[in-house]
């Protein structure tokens, strides 16, 4: 069983206007509430791939209900913890949508403060539901989390019980949770400079900062690059992943769908070649959507005729 951990997921509100300008009114044409929050895509693309996987995370308020039911009728199991907390909600991140530069940008909430005590009892909810061979991908903003070492507690207490875990996490939350072993990350560009601590331009750059973090035994690094793709370890070769080219309408959510797709083609045992292909079209797909999550299966399988994986070291 795959399980995500959503430690603050969101409503999306994505807003569609032509063009964002600041210091006025900018009255939006359309306005759109999807799910947010990154374990959660991972489980609604999953589940469109037809892998089942079941939901977790900590929820809040009328937001939290709405946030469960979203998912319910995405036809995902979920397991949330949930709480009612007067004036505690969980967030509602904003998806700016510029449709005539085509810019997509994101503003996220902080989110409800979750208190140590949080990460006991989300390992006492992992360690009853864990059994070896099981996935836990821990996904997404862990800013609001008083016990700054959440992932990698529940990291090292998955690895205990013989699970995998792979981890898309930012700053302080992905280099902590390395040395906990997980068998996948899946940082951006910009979070894999952060990792290595410097800047990288080139395609070169990016392979040498991968090939660095070998002590650490990942067997699968997805460095996603926005529209230019990914560059993937996969065991000891690294590919290129060219995008396809879509018609770009909403990228927030594009890397979740490329890590389901990935993860995806992992549990169906498909080739690496394959699985990068699957992982290029579906993310292609995604980006085609207003929504923030989930794509278009035929879509994405008509795109795939249209990716192009080499590999590079
Ligand atoms: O990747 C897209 C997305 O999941 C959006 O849906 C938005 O909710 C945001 O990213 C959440 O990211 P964060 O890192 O704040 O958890």
């Amino acid at each position: 069983m795959i399980y995500t951990l959503t430690l603050n997921p969101a409503i999306d509100r994505v807003l569609f206007l032509d063009e964002l300008k600041k210091d006025r009114t900018n009255r939006v044409k359309r306005v759109l509430d999807t799910i947010g929050g990154k374990g959660t895509h991972v489980s609604i693309n999953l589940k469109l791939l037809g892998v089942q996987s079941t939901a977790l995370g900590v929820t809040f308020g009328e937001n939290g209900m709405k946030i469960n039911e979203m998912m319910r009728a995405w036809g995902v199991d979920t397991s949330f913890i949930h709480f009612e907390k007067p004036g505690v909600q969980s967030r509602t991140n904003t998806v700016l949508i510029e449709e005539t530069y085509h810019h997509c940008t994101m503003i996220t909430e902080p989110g409800p403060q979750l208190s140590m005590e949080i990460t006991e009892q989300l390992s006492r909810q992992i360690n009853g539901l864990l059994q070896p061979g099981d996935i836990l991908i821990l996904t997404g903003d862990a800013g609001n989390v008083e016990d700054t070492a959440v992932y990698t507690k529940l990291a090292v207490l998955a690895c205990e019980k013989g699970a995998r875990v792979a981890l898309d996490a930012s700053g302080p939350y992905l280099k902590q949770a390395l040395g906990a072993s997980p068998f996948m990350i899946k940082p951006n560009h910009e979070e894999l400079c952060y990792l290595v601590g410097k800047e990288l331009i080139t395609e070169e750059d990016i392979v040498s900062a991968i090939q660095s973090l070998e002590p650490y035994g990942i067997d699968f690094i997805v460095m996603t690059w926005g529209g230019k793709g990914a560059i993937v370890k996969a065991g000891a070769e690294i590919y290129r992943v060219h995008p396809v080219s879509s018609t770009v309408i909403n990228e927030a959510g594009c890397g979740d769908a490329f890590l389901s797709a990935f993860i995806g083609g992992l549990i169906k045992d498909f080739p690496v070649e394959r699985t990068l292909k699957m992982a290029a079209s579906v993310a292609g797909a995604a980006a085609e959507l207003d929504e923030t999550t989930g794509f278009d299966p035929a879509r994405a399988k008509e795109l795939e005729s249209q990716t192009s994986i080499e590999r590079i070291a």
